[in-house]
């Protein structure tokens, strides 16, 4: 049976808008060039959908800044979709926004209600559990109330730490396949992918740590070719794409889709 971890027959993404200029970021360098967050954007739309995924790409939502960031804003299961509750308030709209585009998917959309917070970011869901790292942005009330909800459809969720000033848990490591993972030294080291394979990215590589792997490919940010050598050396197919606009903003490939197989 195919990996439902990381074997997709859908995608959603959303345009970048004008108003992305204005998102979030931990430290200003400027505000990322529109023309070329399309550009990158679309190479990304186009290496999904070589995969044979399809892809709806929505409309920018000008009055939310981060909402081309569409991870953070669900947890997509082939059971079901849970509705994230960010803990970036300026956000929360955009989750709210996504429910009724999943329940044209899905039959169970679920919703976070709070009073914790999550963000999609910092859950990484492997063959075996889910994984969601407590950080800036996803609390621990947040963690219990997705253990309650994925329970019903047999989910084990584990609870472990995102390395402090680290915006979200995958911003520093992806699932590559059933058994491998690859991060950054820093949360390696934190022991939680024990009894996983872990393939580290390469020195001063640390933002090569958030790709993903969809279906035959692994997607990852153009411009670490220290850690490209590594997981192409392990035997997996990468295409890499720009991401230093998306960058600005502290955003890299996960954030940008939604991925999912409903019904499996
Ligand atoms: C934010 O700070 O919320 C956005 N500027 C970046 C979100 C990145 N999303 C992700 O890592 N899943």
């Amino acid at each position: 049976m195919a990996a439902r971890s990381y074997t997709f027959s859908y995608a959603i993404m959303r345009a970048p808008g004008i108003s992305v200029a204005r998102g979030l970021r931990a430290i200003d360098t400027g505000a990322p060039d529109l023309d070329r967050f399309r550009t990158h954007h679309e190479s990304y739309v186009e290496a999904l959908k070589s995969t044979g995924a399809k892809v709806t790409v929505l409309e920018p939502l000008e009055e939310f800044p981060d909402a081309v960031f569409v991870e953070d804003t669900a947890l997509c299961l082939p059971e079901g979709a849970v509705v994230m509750r960010p803990g970036a308030l300026s956000r929360l709209g955009e989750a709210a926004a996504m429910a009724p585009i999943l329940r044209e998917f899905y039959d169970e959309v679920l919703e976070i209600e709070g009073p914790g917070f999550i963000e999609g970011g910092d859950i990484l869901t492997t063959e075996r559990e889910i994984l969601v790292g407590r950080s800036a942005r996803t609390d621990a009330d947040g963690v219990a109330e997705l253990r309650r909800l994925v329970s019903r459809w047999g989910y084990r969720v584990r609870e472990v730490e995102t390395p402090e000033g680290v915006l979200h848990f995958k911003t520093d490591c992806s699932l590559l396949d059933e058994e491998t993972i690859l991060a950054t030294e820093r949360l390696a080291a934190s022991g939680c992918f024990e009894g996983y394979r872990v393939i580290l990215t390469g020195e001063d590589e640390e933002a090569a740590a958030n790709a993903i792997r969809f279906n035959d490919l692994v997607l990852m940010p153009a411009g670490f070719p220290k850690t490209a050598e590594r997981i192409a050396r392990a035997g997996y197919e990468i295409r890499e794409i720009g991401n230093t606009e998306a960058a600005k903003l502290d955003g890299g490939m996960s954030c940008l889709s939604l991925r999912f197989s409903p019904g499996k």
